[in-house]
């Protein structure tokens, strides 16, 4: 697979236009209704200022989140990387601002510098287009070897970040060790991604989703996503894959 091993190698992939824009735009309106509503929004301060998260907007509208979630381009690299039965780890939605380049980072919470060894696999869902103007995101190529995390306040001050212009409805991929950060967006319209994220089963999802049947029973795969089949084989030395239901 291609794009598998540009992951590897490069840190990230991506899929041009993996859902069309008519998915993306009603994408866009909800999350221009929870911004403006009540649901858990904030400007995270660890980027000062320059993104604004919204977790979770497919508690309310799940249809509108399904095809992402389970979209075959990015479910078959997971199955490769992180091997069936991979699990649901985040759903949130962010949206760039004017204040500042946001602070280069990794989400996979430690550096592993053997790309197949990594724990998470990222996605971030392109609802607006991403433009150099309008914030793309910064990916560092090859970062996700470094071992390290970066030291920066802000992704101008770290040299060699590729900007990604990619149309709505895109996505790309990228691993947990690769570095990244949210640009500034120099426009006033609203530059949305939707990152997932998915890890190993043996690895703690960020958010509990069997309490909320709401969100997940529309998943074709749900009690695999959300580690409900999970069955630890007898004896102890086959335990490197779990048994499913
Ligand atoms: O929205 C972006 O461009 C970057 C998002 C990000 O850095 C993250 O979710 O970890």
């Amino acid at each position: 697979m291609e794009k598998l091993q540009e992951l590897l190698s490069q840190g990230f992939t991506h899929f041009e236009k993996a859902i069309d824009s008519d998915h993306a735009e009603k994408i866009k309106s909800h999350l221009d209704e929870c911004k403006n509503g009540s649901m858990g929004t904030g400007v995270d301060n660890f980027t000062n200022g320059s993104q604004i998260i919204l977790y979770n907007p497919q508690v309310e509208k799940p249809d509108l989140y399904t095809a992402l979630i389970e979209n075959p381009l990015v479910t078959s690299i997971a199955s490769s990387l992180l091997q069936d039965p991979y699990l649901l780890s985040s759903v949130a939605a962010s949206a760039s601002t004017d204040a500042d380049y946001g602070r280069p980072h990794l989400d996979g919470r430690i550096p592993i510098s053997v790309p197949e060894q990594n724990t998470h696999l990222h996605t971030m869902w392109c609802i607006d287009d991403f433009t150099i103007e309008n914030g793309s995101t910064f990916f560092w190529p090859g970062s996700h070897k470094n071992g390290t995390k970066p030291d920066v306040p802000t992704a101008d001050k770290l040299p060699g970040g590729k900007q990604l212009v990619l149309p709505k409805g895109s996505v790309v991929l990228f691993l947990g060790s690769t570095w990244h950060a949210i640009a500034p967006n120099f426009l006033r319209n609203t530059r949305w991604g939707v990152t997932i994220t998915y890890c190993r089963w043996w690895v703690k999802p960020t958010f509990d989703y069997s309490k909320n049947e709401n969100t997940t029973f529309n998943l074709k795969n749900y009690r695999s996503l959300l580690g409900l089949n999970s069955l630890p084989p007898v004896p102890s030395q086959g335990r490197f894959l779990t048994l499913t239901d």
